[in-house]
């Protein structure tokens, strides 16, 4: 297998002045002719081959110049071809033939449900021609589309259609094209039948913008809140970043078969459906903020991806980082802060910090690859996302903006580095970023231990850091990171006292405002006039994806999580206090003693939920008990069984203590009646939902009938697919009955099948195994379909820990069937499944050595994609 070097990258000799693309659609035989106007670059060595990539694609003629090449002039060489002796300046046209309709990987172009439609990021445009197929070659494209009118009446690519009309036999064309310059992977083609959303957008410099959303027949109802999205993007992009969109046309194709989320080709975008629809009946409240969070994302990409790309894959978080991190912004302005920040921390802790403790860990720049599609990653992207919100830390709002700023004005236009992005900070603010760089290049969660130390005497309280940072593979030696540590000392009534540091001689142990600048392996700041009994919050607003370490007792934790003015601390007291309990648990369950735990925690619980201050949404997940995979990321080693009992039992016991406030709650909470879809009523919604999660725990008939009736009565998708996972993963004895009722119900919204699949494949009870081996051939599903996996057997490996770490290894056995059944229909889908066994390291002897026996079987199957290899490979090393 051949790894890639960032060090490696070289500038590609040619310019690629102009693409002319020409399609002939056709399933088993679309034929694609393409020419390129290509220059040699003034200080390119004149002796080289021209170099092309191309994958699958059967090459008809090659020409140069309008001379076909005969077979001296050329060579097909692994993964593309060589022009041998090219001129300096020349035209070259291939024609190439390809079948989108046996494409499975979803890669490059393919079928979906009839209608043809594209995925080229990262390598996948190599798979439609014969290209120089790197981010760092751009041009501008005309894109011809020919296929037959009535089966694809709409014919779609990037820019603006320029051309169109009728051919012979049945036949239609269209001609577009992009005046933007662009890299390969922004390429798009879609054709088919759909039906059409169209709308506008005025810019604020008062262009009108045709905003076009195209979905599967009979969909049209579900556009609404897509279009909504969309709309408030571009204004939000404009207000906040003086960011304005720059062709006439924007549009959006949702498709059912999709690799990931979506997909931000310039001006057509393509959607996973997932991120498109959305109607009251068929998703929830989460759906709904998911999918204005994703239509925000790609159109963000427009400015932070497109306009401004990436030299080489190894860039790819300055791209997804930065947009991220502005689309969290955008939906944190949308709903609530404080709440969307506890979220995204929710997706670092338990699923980036396993990432970089595991066996794929990387710096959010990677510095090697073997399949770039793996590299799609939770730490670069909100990793990524973590970084850049710390420049806005160190360098204020303005700061950031101006960063941003700067960062355009070079670069419009241009591919470019991480290396750029810093400098742009750096040189806005004259800020010197040199030991800040190296989140870029180290990977590992570093490790933040705080002790304190109280001077009564001189009323004086220190904070003394320690940070590191563990070794990752490939990286032994660490150097400190530079760290924005927020924090807040709280007096005795729950009040911020005002932060009083004393002056340092040491540039680099400076705090600014609430801001500690943790440059040194060790440092202590010292803060002034502090009365006696005060209690430290640390990292607030989680200022760095860092662990933190710091001693609190629980009646501190307590305290904090009753009082903490920082939202996020608030919530993350609470976090700590179950954690410790469930941690304490285990240990008895070790000793074999009685279980238990102080009852304050109860009191501390109760006081949370009765807060009438606090709004629903934070209350719900405040009042939820850490999930199994961040537990686990708190500790080398664990016991799963007793982890889960010890969680299982800690959610019991606050149920039984607490039934009559949950009840209370949950009746004030939940309610029937007409729909609404503001802030108040969704925050309504998710609290009820907690509130009837702990009551489920107490296995009550009374309580089985409250959430049979929620799902009997429900309007409204969030409701209903609540009390049905309830059910579902309770021991109620009709559960199957319920299960299929809702399955009768919606077999026809493929969406809300989906979110069938996955409650079904989530049930912790001992007979699930048996259940979703029946569902591999129950008519909902379909192997090669994205989302049915991800439903299916990712929700059995990322949310049903104690199936799928069985301990007869009948989980593992599992996922491994379906990933050698999967390898070679989609690379990417089934490295995915794979990087579910990355953790194995962590469980006891017995399940190390039945989950490192399925790795080894899955490296030993007969032309295993190198997408699967990599992960496979690298979890044994
Ligand atoms: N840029 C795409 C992801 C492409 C993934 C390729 N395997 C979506 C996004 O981040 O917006
Ligand atoms: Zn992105």
């Amino acid at each position: 297998v051949q790894v890639h070097y960032r060090s490696d990258y070289r500038p590609y000799p040619y310019d690629i002045e102009n693409v002319h693309l020409a399609f002939d659609l056709a399933p088993n035989a679309t034929v694609v002719d393409t020419t390129l106007t290509i220059q040699r670059k003034a200080d390119a060595d004149g002796e080289e081959p021209l170099r092309l990539d191309g994958v699958d694609l059967e090459l008809l003629l090659i020409a140069v110049d309008g001379k076909e090449l005969d077979e001296s002039e050329y060579r097909l060489i692994d993964d593309g071809l060589e022009v041998l002796n090219p001129p300096a300046r020349f035209t070259l046209t291939t024609k190439v033939k390809i079948s989108p309709d046996t494409n499975t990987s979803l890669e490059g172009l393919y079928l979906s449900s009839g209608k043809y439609c594209t995925q080229c990021e990262a390598e996948g445009f190599r798979k439609i021609t014969y290209y120089p197929d790197r981010p760092d070659v751009m041009s501008t494209f005309t894109v011809r589309i020919e296929a037959d009118a009535k089966e694809f009446p709409h014919l779609l690519s990037n820019g603006n259609r320029i051309e169109h009309g009728d051919l012979e036999d049945g036949k239609h064309f269209a001609v577009w094209e992009d005046p933007y310059k662009k890299p390969s992977y922004l390429f798009a083609l879609c054709a088919g039948d759909y039906d059409l959303l169209t709308s506008s957008f005025n810019t604020m410099t008062g262009r009108e913008v045709r905003l076009e959303i195209y979905v599967d027949k009979g969909k049209l109802d579900q556009c609404h809140h897509a279009m909504e999205s969309l709309k408030k993007a571009m204004k939000w992009d404009e207000e906040v970043f003086g960011l304005e969109y720059d062709l006439d046309i924007y549009m959006i194709v949702a498709v059912g078969d999709f690799n990931m989320g979506a997909m931000e080709n310039k001006g057509l975008n393509i959607f996973n459906t997932k991120y498109v629809l959305a109607s009251q009946d068929t998703a929830t409240d989460t759906d709904f903020i998911d999918v204005e969070g994703v239509i925000g994302h790609e159109y963000f990409h427009n400015w932070t991806g497109n306009r401004v790309t990436c030299r080489d894959w190894f860039q790819l978080s300055l791209k997804e980082g930065l947009t991220v991190f502005r689309d969290q912004e955008f939906t944190g302005d949308q709903t609530d802060h404080g709440v969307k920040r506890i979220e995204d921390v929710k997706v670092i802790r338990s699923h980036q910090f396993a990432e970089d403790a595991g066996p794929m860990a990387h710096p959010i720049r990677p510095d090697s690859y073997i399949e770039m599609n793996n590299f799609y990653t939770v730490t670069v992207y909100n990793k990524g996302a973590e970084v850049i919100r710390m420049y806005q830390t160190l360098l204020g709002r303005d700061g950031f903006k101006r960063g941003l700023d700067v960062y355009f004005e070079r670069h419009d236009g241009q591919a470019v580095t991480c290396e750029d992005f810093v400098r742009s900070m750096e040189d806005a603010n004259s800020y010197d970023l040199k030991q800040f760089r190296r989140w870029y290049s180290q990977a590992g969660t570093p490790e933040v231990e705080v002790t304190s130390e109280y001077d009564a005497d001189k009323r004086q309280l220190s904070l003394n850091f320690k940070q590191s940072c563990p070794v990752t593979p490939g990286q032994e030696e660490k150097e400190p990171f530079h760290i924005p540590v927020k924090v807040g000392l709280i007096d005795e009534l729950g009040n911020d006292i005002e932060l009083k540091a004393l002056p340092v001689n040491d540039a680099d142990a400076q705090v600014e405002g609430d801001i500690v600048h943790l440059k040194a392996a060790e440092q202590s700041v010292t803060f002034d006039d502090v009365p006696e009994k005060v209690i430290p919050s640390i990292l607030r607003g989680f200022s760095a994806p860092v662990k933190l370490r710091y001693d609190y007792s629980l009646s501190e934790l307590i305290f904090l999580f009753a009082h903490d003015s920082d939202s996020f601390n608030r919530w993350q007291a609470g976090q700590e206090l179950f954690s410790r309990v469930i941690f304490d648990l285990c240990d008895q369950l070790n000793s074999g003693i009685d279980l238990s735990f102080d009852e304050s925690v109860i009191r501390a619980t109760k006081n949370l939920l009765d807060d009438s201050e606090l709004d629903g949404q934070f209350k719900s997940l405040a009042l939820t008990i850490p999930g199994v995979s961040t537990l686990l990321e708190q500790v080398d080693t664990i016991e799963i069984d007793h982890l889960i009992k010890a969680r299982n039992f800690l959610k019991r016991r606050l149920a039984e203590e607490l039934e009559l406030d949950w009840l209370l709650h949950y009746q004030t909470n939940h309610h029937v009646g007409d729909f609404e879809q503001d802030k108040e009523s969704v925050a309504k919604r998710a609290l009820a939902g907690t509130c009837l999660s702990y009551l489920m725990t107490l296995e009550k008939d009374s309580v089985y009938q409250l959430a049979l009736k929620q799902l009997d009565n429900a309007n409204n998708m969030t409701d209903a697919s609540t009390a049905l996972q309830l059910i579902v993963h309770s021991n109620y004895a009709d559960k199957i009955k319920v299960a299929e009722d809702f399955y009768q119900k919606w077999q026809n919204e493929e969406l809300v099948v989906n979110k069938w699949l996955a409650i079904m494949a989530s049930d912790p009870s001992d007979e699930t195994i048996d259940r979703i081996e029946s569902l591999l051939d129950h008519p909902s599903f379909e192997l090669k379909n994205p989302n049915k996996v991800r439903s299916l057997i990712g929700a059995f490996t990322g949310a049903n820990p104690s199936q799928f770490h069985r301990a007869d290894g009948r989980g593992y056995e599992y996922l491994a069937r379906q990933i050698k059944a999967l390898y070679a229909v989609n690379p990417q889908v089934s490295a995915r499944l794979t990087g579910a066994f990355n953790r194995w390291r962590k469980f006891d002897e017995g399940r190390q050595l039945k989950m490192k026996q399925q790795l080894q079987d899955i490296l030993s199957m007969p032309e295993l994609s190198k997408d699967v290899y990599e992960i496979a490979s690298k979890a044994l090393q």
